[in-house]
């Protein structure tokens, strides 16, 4: 029984062999020695073996690289999410245009062209000019408050200290100190003078009908969408595509006292409510225009000027 079994398990892989000479034929892998009869049973047998163990690893192989490509396409996937979510600098974008060559005597460099953005600047860069708003202390639509406080400066009688204003904020914060005077500079705060000629709108300082005497506000301001401002004497209104901030009139120590600086005074001032009496220290006056080198009729002799703040 067992010879029987050995028998036709011979007779099976004879069989196999001949099927699979055909195939091993159809690859050119032996076929010259099949052809020619040259290879016996055990040779046959044998390559068979080998061509099994062959396809074996070929489908191992197969299975493996299989599994690494899809690991490769899950790994880019995963890179090109990363990249997306990365914030692009205006470098990167820059670097993504061609360079542009420029030659000299003997020597070509070359630069990457700069992009120019269109439309509106984000936020925070390239823009938000800043300017104080004398006589106010808020800002107007399209500009944050900075902070606000009341006008400082030297006192009216004095050489020496700044000749400028300053916007004080409502709460100091000091350093190291010594309490009592020692260096002799000194920081008052400002009063308005007006009294015969007001040219100033009453709509922002409540019951106070008359401005003499009063302690004036002041806001310092950030134009949010906007990176230059100027301050223009003598318009009410902003060159074209500038946006103004503000308007009113000229303001400035008077010609005896000692000399400041020309601010300009918002049209419908707020006063300090704190701050009212006559307590002088940097006094402020409404400029008035004088003929003579300025070009009058233009300019009107004794007429209040007026000033305005535009952002672009
Ligand atoms: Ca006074
Ligand atoms: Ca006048």
């Amino acid at each position: 029984m067992e010879l029987c079994k050995k028998v036709m398990f011979i007779v099976f892989l004879f069989a196999l062999a001949i099927t699979l000479s055909q195939e091993t034929r159809a690859l050119g892998l032996y076929g010259e020695d099949l052809e020619t009869g040259t290879m016996g049973f055990k040779d046959v047998t044998e390559l068979l073996l080998q061509e099994m163990r062959c396809r074996s690893i070929q489908n191992k192989q197969q299975r493996q690289i299989n599994l690494l490509g899809n690991l490769a396409r899950k790994l880019q996937r995963q890179v090109q999410d990363i990249t997306q979510k990365l914030p692009h600098s205006e470098d990167e974008e820059n670097l993504e245009e061609p360079p542009i060559f420029h030659r000299s005597a003997n020597k070509t460099h070359t630069r990457n062209k700069r992009n120019i953005r269109s439309g509106p600047l984000p936020s925070g860069i390239a823009s938000g000019a800043t300017y104080t708003r004398w006589g106010r202390k808020t800002c107007p639509p399209g500009a944050e408050l900075v902070y606000d406080g009341v006008i400082g400066g030297s006192l009216y009688t004095h050489n020496g200290g700044g000749s400028d204003l300053q916007c004080l904020p409502h709460n100091p914060q000091w350093g190291t100190y010594k309490d009592g005077f020692q260096s002799s500079a000194f920081m008052y705060g400002a009063e308005l003078e007006i009294q015969a000629n007001d040219p100033f709108n009453k709509v922002n300082t409540g019951r106070i009908r008359t401005l003499q005497d009063e302690t004036p506000v002041c806001a310092v301001c950030r134009s949010i969408n906007r990176s230059s401002q100027v301050m223009i004497p003598a318009r009410r209104e902003c060159p074209e595509s500038w946006t103004q901030e503000y308007n009113g009139y000229l303001m400035s120590s008077h010609h005896g006292h000692k000399r400041s600086q020309f601010v300009c005074i918002d049209g419908a001032p707020e006063v300090n409510e704190g701050g009212t009496g006559n307590q002088n220290g940097a006094l402020l006056y409404v400029v008035e225009a004088k003929c003579g080198s300025l070009p009058c009729p233009s300019y009107v002799d004794g007429r209040e000027l007026t000033c305005v703040v535009c952002s672009k």
